[in-house]
């Protein structure tokens, strides 16, 4: 009964990513002239930057007036200001990370900056395409200092055009998305259309309903890999899973074995057991030596946001990426176990704290149960 590990690369194929995107029809389901009305092919995709009416803004790009900004556009822009960042895409409402990929783009900043002067502009309010009915427009935002005055030593959201070296795929929100590096999914916007400058000083986000939090960086927390339940007494045990970089760092993962408490691995937050737990040291998946053969054809290491003129990262694991773990159990007496793991961050707080609350990120300690026979 041996683990047998998927694959684990550092990029996911584009394809391999889950999809969660709303909308009826799905947007990227479009096809031929749809498409192109659409506005998503390189050739038809437009960018508006408007001013709404509490806001005031040098110069607007619209459709109306041809305007609106085009693909060659951004990517003129891109030969300039061109960053490339390495992200796992993860929603606020599901325990996994979906997918991690090398996004390439041009800073949002570079982008606003094209209106000129600006008055009473507080937020910025993006969304992209959907389908003509308004009630699905599926819709984010930013303060405008998110957009404008992230500092040099962070990456602030940037409008990207190429997923792993290639174009962005229909499905993952090509032609063009907003990547926003430390949030959860919901504020990269797919299919991305329009930005609109506003007084406003409240989120409009899609996201913000079902009282998800729509303000919450991405946590640190541990997620376990599926994989099988029962094993021979006397054969190591390997469990593997990944970690989500959250906006506080990870300094370690840590796993808790203990005998089945009988209720299905269901334990309350307030069981004295967490108080008695005994926490032992998970391992972290090294950094690649080589990092060539982990990113797309032709991207230097040098150039990835977070590395070294050497091509090293500038830490590890990277924020904002998923690390991978391991915890190998040896001599585990025959019996029914629960095995728990969890993250501790560079603050010292361990999983599920310092926010428990599930709406702002899904981080609960995943449980697994283990059998382990004569
Ligand atoms: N236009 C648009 N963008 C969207 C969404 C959507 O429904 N429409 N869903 C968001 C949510 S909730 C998540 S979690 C991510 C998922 O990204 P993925 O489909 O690339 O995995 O996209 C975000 N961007
Ligand atoms: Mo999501």
């Amino acid at each position: 009964m041996e683990d047998t590990p998927k694959p684990r690369t550092f990029l996911t194929k584009p394809e391999a990513f889950r999809d969660v995107s709303r909308g009826s029809p799905k947007p990227h389901s479009l096809k031929g002239d749809d498409l192109v009305k659409a506005r998503m092919t390189p050739e038809s995709w437009r960018l508006e930057i408007l001013a709404d009416p509490s806001a005031t803004v040098d110069k607007q790009y619209k459709l109306d007036d041809m305007t609106a900004l085009d693909f060659a556009a951004i990517e003129a822009l891109g030969k300039k200001h061109s960053v490339k960042f390495l992200k796992a895409m993860q929603c606020l409402n599901i325990d996994q990370p979906l997918g991690q990929g090398l996004w390439e783009g041009v800073p949002l900043r570079e982008i606003l900056r094209l209106v000129g002067k600006v008055k009473n502009v507080r937020r910025v309010f993006y969304h992209g395409f959907h389908n003509n009915d308004p009630k699905q427009i599926f819709q984010s935002s930013l303060s405008y200092n998110h957009a404008m005055e992230t500092p040099p030593w962070e990456l602030g959201p940037f409008v990207a055009y190429k997923l792993n070296g290639q174009p962005i795929s229909l499905v993952r929100g090509g032609p063009v998305r907003l990547i926003v590096p430390w949030s959860y999914g919901f504020k990269s916007i797919k299919w991305l259309h329009r930005i609109t400058l506003t007084n406003d000083y409240k989120t409009n986000d899609t996201y913000a309903e079902q009282n998800n939090d729509p303000e919450s960086y991405l946590k640190t927390a541990a997620y376990l890999d599926p994989g099988p339940q029962a094993f021979k007494a006397g054969e190591a045990i390997t469990i593997r899973g990944t970690a989500m970089v959250g906006w506080s760092g990870l300094k370690h993962v840590e796993y808790w074995l203990r005998p089945a408490g009988g209720d299905h691995g269901k334990l309350e937050a307030n069981d004295p057991a967490w108080q008695k737990a005994k926490w032992e040291p998970c391992a972290l998946e090294p950094a690649p030596a080589d990092w060539g053969g982990n990113l797309p054809d032709g991207v230097m290491p040098k150039d990835v946001w977070g590395f070294n003129a050497e091509g090293k990262p500038k830490e590890w694991p990277l924020r904002y990426s998923v690390a991978l773990w391991s915890a190998t159990l040896k001599d585990v007496k025959p019996g029914v176990y629960e095995f728990r793991a969890r993250t501790v961050d560079l603050n010292g707080f361990a999983q599920p704290e310092p926010r428990p609350y599930l709406k702002s990120g899904q981080n609960h300690v995943a449980v697994r149960t283990l059998m382990v026979m004569e």
